[in-house]
């Protein structure tokens, strides 16, 4: 055989390698739609290595923003991570996939004390991943007379240097608690009371914002925020005068699970990603990278003791008295939709 034809046999053989590497069997992929900062990427990378798939994290950062994206017709989820109440909303709506428990053989270390609060107990279409406690962050050397209350937002003389979250249900939650009533209430005088509260709240701060209040606290554009627990200790590490801190009215405790919609490319995929992350050691390395409790009972043993003694991660008993499960209202949610609209074109 000529050098020539050594060579052109080579360059064939190499083309047809390529080929058909091209043109083989898919990676089988995994699509989750979730909140920003609520995964661990190394913890992504092994789940892929383990079953040879392709992860891919899309974002929301309100419940409302993915409810509206998927009753717009988004497809493509195989996993979401709602807050619960979103979650009763979905099932009702009939958009959730039953999850087959013989696929789950984790399930059984979800913490039973917080089960016991969460909705869906038997876990027939969620599974409980996280626990939000709504709280106030703050900088420790800025802010003088610093009070665990929701009057914090009443403070003229830090005006322009706070936010309230952009979150229907949290917002108007907390007009309610600083009034002394249920975060569920659904009686029109006290969510008149909630909203006239956060009109006046809205003349004192500089916007209602779910994403950027991290950053803009860590920097110190903002001096007090309302915030989720795990997101304020995030940036808590990044700037150690960040205090938080529990609104002594009482706040929000809120579950966000994991739920696979009925449209899923991949349930199955869906089912092996949360039976890894209800692992133990996974779940540990959860709450210590998002800084959400995992409600995994085993897990608990695996955390640093730092983080086992974390009052925000686990509250005393009597934190947890003040602390209000976000409930499903119904078809009484509309009034709170309305309200909140009234709040947002208000002056
Ligand atoms: N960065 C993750 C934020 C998730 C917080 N949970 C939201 C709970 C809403 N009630």
């Amino acid at each position: 055989m000529t050098k020539k034809n050594t060579w052109m046999i080579g360059c064939l053989a190499a083309a047809l390698a390529a080929f058909l590497c091209a043109c083989g069997p898919k990676k089988p992929e995994l699509h989750i739609y979730t909140w920003s900062d609520y995964m661990k990427p190394e913890l992504v990378k092994e789940f892929e290595k383990a079953h040879n798939c392709k992860v891919t994290i899309d974002t929301f950062d309100s419940n409302e923003a993915m409810y509206a994206k998927l009753r717009a017709g988004a497809t493509g989820y195989d996993l979401l991570f709602p807050s619960s109440y979103m979650v009763k909303l979905l099932f009702d709506l009939d958009m959730l996939l039953p999850l087959d428990h013989a696929k789950l053989p984790n399930l059984g270390n979800i913490d039973p004390k917080y089960l016991s609060l969460a909705f869906d107990k038997e876990m027939h279409h969620s599974v409980p991943y996280t626990l939000t406690i709504t709280s106030i962050g703050y900088l420790g050397s800025r802010v003088e007379d610093f009070k665990p209350s929701w009057s914090m937002f009443d403070r003229t003389d830090l005006k322009g240097r706070i936010t309230l979250l952009n979150d229907m249900r949290e917002t108007i939650g907390a007009g309610l608690k600083s009034l002394g009533y249920s975060l569920n209430s659904t009686d029109d005088a006290q969510l008149e009371e909630a909203k006239n509260v956060v009109l006046r709240w809205k003349k004192n701060i500089a916007k209602f914002e779910n994403e950027q209040y991290k950053n803009g606290l860590a920097s110190g554009e903002f001096l007090v925020t309302h915030g989720y627990s795990g997101d304020l200790m995030l940036v808590k590490e990044e700037n150690d005068d960040i205090q938080i801190a529990i609104p002594e009215e009482g706040s929000a405790l809120s579950f966000d699970d994991m739920c696979i919609p009925k449209t899923a490319p991949n349930p199955d995929l869906a089912h092996e990603f949360i039976n890894f992350v209800l692992e133990p050691r996974n779940a540990a390395d959860l709450t210590e990278f998002i800084w959400y409790l995992c409600p995994n009972a085993p897990s608990y043993e695996l955390l640093s003791e730092e983080v086992r003694e974390d009052p925000i991660l686990f509250p005393p008993e009597e934190v947890v008295a003040k602390l209000e499960m976000i409930g499903d209202i119904g078809d009484d949610i509309a009034k709170y939709t309305k309200v909140w609209d009234a709040i947002k074109a208000g002056e």
